[in-house]
């Protein structure tokens, strides 16, 4: 019998099992390879939790070594065919636990390198480096034009009212003499309320007039600026939604020729000293007479342009005397009184005056078109 080794001579004694020399021999050397084989791999896990690799050369070098497509963890896995039986798990447990905390190490790794990265970045951020220049905006054509109407008016005493863009059909139909079947009381051409159908939504700041009239007694001299709303097809030329100035004058002997001078104040102010106007008979429910406002073409000056299609006048509005009727719906004694009254849409002389060949352009809110505009008109 051949002794091996201390440990096993007293195994076998204290056994009492006879083995041949050969099977001791093959035991001894497989379980020494097997720790070997374990210490190996003990000492892969030590190198993967100590690795500092610097640098992104460095880091591609441990991703490739470890995790890559011929890492060096792989031939593990098939050495445990040289593991005894009652070692396998272990064996198992502890090369998988490898390939984790590679996985977890080059995770970590990998944040390391980019924060370090991002930090970089901040320590070259120039903080003396002049902000951002802040955009400032401008004001809005509409708002342009609209203002300087009210304050040309107001140069020569007309106060301004405002009040609600939701109405009632008294004050925007019924006391502005507008009969119960006029198309413009039709659903095609205004904005009913969905849940109060009595409510609307004005078509004109012509209910502005009738407001203050029913509340103050002549004499009334003012403006009315603001939004109004019309139920039509969006294009080039019309929008469901655009801005009015209305003005009114109301007190006794209030004539033509008051509305006249009035109209040809504004339009002098307005589009230059040299401008003509020219009143053409019309009709309006509220007024009697009435009258559309042209004006002398101030592109052209009257040898004919595409602004005035060659006619050389452009209609800015239009224009009145309050008629009768209207005056007594709001409780003022049309025997002692006389008025005037005219309208005109802000856009359109927006559009006129900034050569603006498209309405939608006003309600896109665009600041690329915006800012284009100032208020040196
Ligand atoms: C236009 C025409 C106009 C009026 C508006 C008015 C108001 C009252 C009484 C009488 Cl309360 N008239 N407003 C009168 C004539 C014309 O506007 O072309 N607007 C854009």
């Amino acid at each position: 019998m051949l002794l091996i080794g201390k440990d096993v001579t007293f195994a076998i004694q204290a056994e009492q099992i006879l083995i041949c020399s050969a099977c001791f021999k093959i035991n001894i050397e497989t379980l020494i390879m097997a720790q070997e084989i374990f210490d190996k791999v003990n000492n892969i896990l030590t190198e993967i939790k100590n690795a500092q690799p610097s640098g992104a050369e460095e880091l591609e070098q441990f991703r490739i070594k470890y995790l890559g497509a011929k890492n060096i963890l792989k031939p593990l896995f098939g050495e445990i065919r040289n593991i005894p039986n009652e070692r396998k798990k272990e064996f198992g447990q502890l090369v998988n636990s490898v390939k984790q905390t590679a996985e977890a190490r080059w995770e970590a790794l990998k944040n390391q390198a980019a924060d370090a990265e991002e930090s970089a970045e901040a320590n070259q951020l120039d903080v003396t480096a002049p902000g951002e220049p802040l955009d400032i905006g401008s004001r809005h054509p509409v708002s342009i034009v609209m203002n300087r109407i009210v304050e040309t008016f107001s140069r020569i005493g007309f106060t301004v009212a405002q009040d609600r863009e939701i109405e009632d059909d008294w004050h925007n139909f019924t006391a502005l003499n507008t009969p119960e079947d006029h198309p413009a009381r039709d659903m095609q051409d205004t904005y009913y309320l969905l849940h109060d159908t009595e409510k609307l939504l004005r078509t004109h700041t012509s209910s502005v007039q009738i407001r203050t009239m029913e509340q103050q007694k002549p004499p009334i001299r003012a403006i009315f600026p603001g939004r109004v709303y019309r139920n039509e097809t969006i294009s080039a030329r019309a929008h469901c939604q655009f801005h009015q100035v209305e003005g009114l004058y109301i007190d006794e002997n209030v004539s033509f020729a008051d509305l006249k001078q009035t109209i040809e104040y504004f339009a002098k102010e307005m589009f230059g000293h040299n401008t003509k106007i020219r009143l053409r008979p019309s009709f309006f429910p509220f007024t009697e007479p009435s009258a559309e406002v042209d004006i002398s073409c101030f592109i052209c000056g009257g040898d004919g342009c595409n602004v005035c299609k060659y006619t050389s006048w452009v209609e800015i509005g239009g224009c009145g005397m309050v008629d009768p009727n209207v005056l007594e719906n709001c409780g003022i004694d049309a025997q002692k009184y006389t008025g005037f009254a005219f309208g005109m849409g802000v856009e359109r002389i927006a559009m006129l005056k900034y050569r603006i060949n498209d309405i939608r352009l006003l309600f896109e809110n665009d600041v690329r078109f915006l800012k284009q505009f100032t208020s040196a008109l």
